[in-house]
Parts: C-alpha cells; sequence; structure tokens
C-alpha cells in the first residue's frame, strides 16, 4: 500500500509537529545523555547564545585527527575570511575518517535534536590550523548566507573542536555573547570590546548557534593552533560544502548511517531531499 504522508485535510504539517515533539522526548535518552545536563545546556546557549563543553575527545583521537589532517594541510587561505595566515582542509570525509567521531558525537546529537528539525545536515566539516602572525577573522555569525531577516531562530549551530589548547594569544575563537538575539546589523556597527576568547583546553569544544556573532581570534603565539569545526543546518537549508558531489558514494557507504544521513543521505519528509521519488539512502545500499 502506498505510504500517505497528507491528512485527510491535505495537511502535513500536524503530523510533522508530533513527530518532532517525540524525537525531541526521546532524543537524549537515545545518545546515552543525561537530559538534565541538555537542558542546563541549552539554558546556557539560550541565554549567552554559546557554551564550552569540556572533555569530549581524548587525545588518541586528537593524534589521530592531528596526524591523518597533516598532509592535507598545505594551502594558506584565499581571503581574509579563510585567513591568509591559516590552513584549512574542506571535503574532510573524502580525505579522512579521524573527524567522523566528532559529526555525531552523542552530546553535540542531543544538543542539535533540540534545536534542528529531524534529519538535520552537516553544512560544514573543517579542519582548521590557525598559524602564528593570522590576524583576527571577520565577525560573522554563521548563518548569515541565508537571506533570513533577524532576530530569529538559528538556521544551524556549530562546534568548534580544540585539538589544542585554545588560549588569547594563539587565536582561540572570539564569541560575542549575547548577540545570538541582535537584529539585522552591519559587523562594523559591532564593539569588538565585548569579544570574549573562548579559552579552552585541547579536546574541549565550543557549541553555538548559527546566529552569534563570533570568529578565530589572531595568532600572536609562536606555534599553530589546530581546529576542527562541525556545523549543522535545518534539513530545509541547503548545506554550505555540496557534499552530494564532494564526498563520493565509496567513501559515505563507509560512514555510519547517522553520518550519511547528515551528509544528504536522507529526507524531510515527505517532500524535500527525494532522488527519483524515493529516499536517497537507496543510492548507498543498491
Ligand atoms: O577557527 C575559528 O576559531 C573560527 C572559524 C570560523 O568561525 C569560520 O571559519 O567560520
Amino acid at each position: 500500500m502506498a505510504r500517505r504522508y497528507v491528512d485527510e485535510d491535505g495537511s502535513v504539517l500536524p503530523r510533522a509537529a508530533a513527530g518532532l515533539r517525540a524525537a525531541r522526548v526521546e532524543s537524549a535518552r537515545i545518545h546515552g545523555v543525561d537530559p538534565d545536563r541538555v537542558a542546563s545546556i541549552l539554558r546556557e546557549v539560550d541565554e549567552h547564545g554559546y557554551v564550552i563543553l569540556h572533555d569530549l575527545i581524548d587525545a588518541d583521537r586528537i593524534e589521530r585527527i592531528r596526524e591523518e589532517s597533516r598532509p592535507h594541510l598545505r594551502f594558506e587561505g584565499r581571503n581574509e575570511f579563510e585567513g591568509h595566515r591559516t590552513r584549512r582542509i574542506y571535503s574532510v570525509i573524502e580525505k579522512t575518517f579521524a573527524c567522523n567521531p566528532l559529526v555525531e558525537h552523542p552530546l553535540v546529537l542531543a544538543l542539535l535534536d533540540q534545536i534542528l528539525m529531524p534529519n538535520y545536515l552537516l553544512s560544514q566539516l573543517q579542519v582548521i590550523d590557525v598559524l602564528p602572525g593570522e590576524v583576527r577573522q571577520p565577525l560573522h555569525h554563521d548563518d548569515a548566507f541565508y537571506p533570513l531577516a533577524r532576530p530569529r531562530k538559528p538556521v544551524g549551530a556549530a562546534v568548534i573542536w580544540a585539538l589544542d589548547d585554545f588560549t588569547a594569544e594563539n587565536g582561540a575563537t572570539l564569541v560575542y555573547p549575547g548577540s545570538h538575539r541582535f537584529g539585522d546589523v552591519p559587523a562594523t556597527d559591532l564593539d569588538t570590546g565585548q569579544l570574549i576568547p573562548a579559552v579552552m583546553p585541547a579536546g574541549s569544544a565550543l557549541f553555538f548557534i548559527g546566529t552569534l556573532w563570533h570568529c578565530a581570534g589572531a595568532n600572536h603565539s609562536e606555534a599553530p593552533r589546530l581546529a576542527a569545526t562541525t556545523q549543522y543546518c535545518e534539513p530545509w537549508a541547503r548545506q554550505q560544502e555540496n557534499y552530494s558531489l564532494s564526498i563520493s558514494r565509496e567513501r559515505a557507504r563507509q560512514c555510519s548511517d547517522r553520518v550519511q544521513s547528515m551528509l544528504g543521505y536522507s529526507m524531510l519528509f515527505p517532500f524535500i531531499g527525494f532522488v527519483d521519488g524515493r529516499d536517497p539512502k537507496r543510492l548507498l545500499r543498491d
């Protein structure tokens, strides 16, 4: 029998809303995370726009990412946003699977489940090496390129994973607390005196929503500052990196179901993301 997506009255939304509520209630348990911890982190995110989470990844994971990133950290940025003294890896999953556990870290997923709709997508995964002498990155918020007036709910959320200790001197990400609530203001009107460095030891992560103003800090130290970033967006929004094209099916097949889904092998039922009228996950199975 054909699956029905639309109610008698032709309405899809009530069903979607019920599904969303159910997914949110169950989420923390599914990810093995304490729901009270999730609630308390979300209160902090709601108030400040960001939170620093400690001890999320261990030294072995950091070492593996460092080792497997090294051969690919070859090019310095082409503009002030990428950073002329910053090296980035794009299409990371095509080059290494070392960052996959970050993409689907249980605590991060438990938070995202409360912020975004089910089947949210990976929008960006980068390794970012800020070299000595780099200047402060231009201030921005990550969902700025979606042409939607602010203040509003975020279209996405991001994590910056400290693979080196982040210090005020070596270019720790600078955040503007509370700026997630700002209306439409140009970056030039913002008071940079309000920026706070996300100082944290390696293995920690800065979690923030797409409406928060932030940037990478200047690196005044003698050593590079290595980080990875995982950024996520609503399943109805376009991903920044076009993962359907940049990650081969062969590599996608080797990822977990969840990462596959976040790369784009998933749908926002009933009508967004299908391939030939069907769930794109079939492409990995056939
Ligand atoms: O590397 C950082 O600390 C922040 C980078 C960032 O915000 C970006 O490139 O969008």
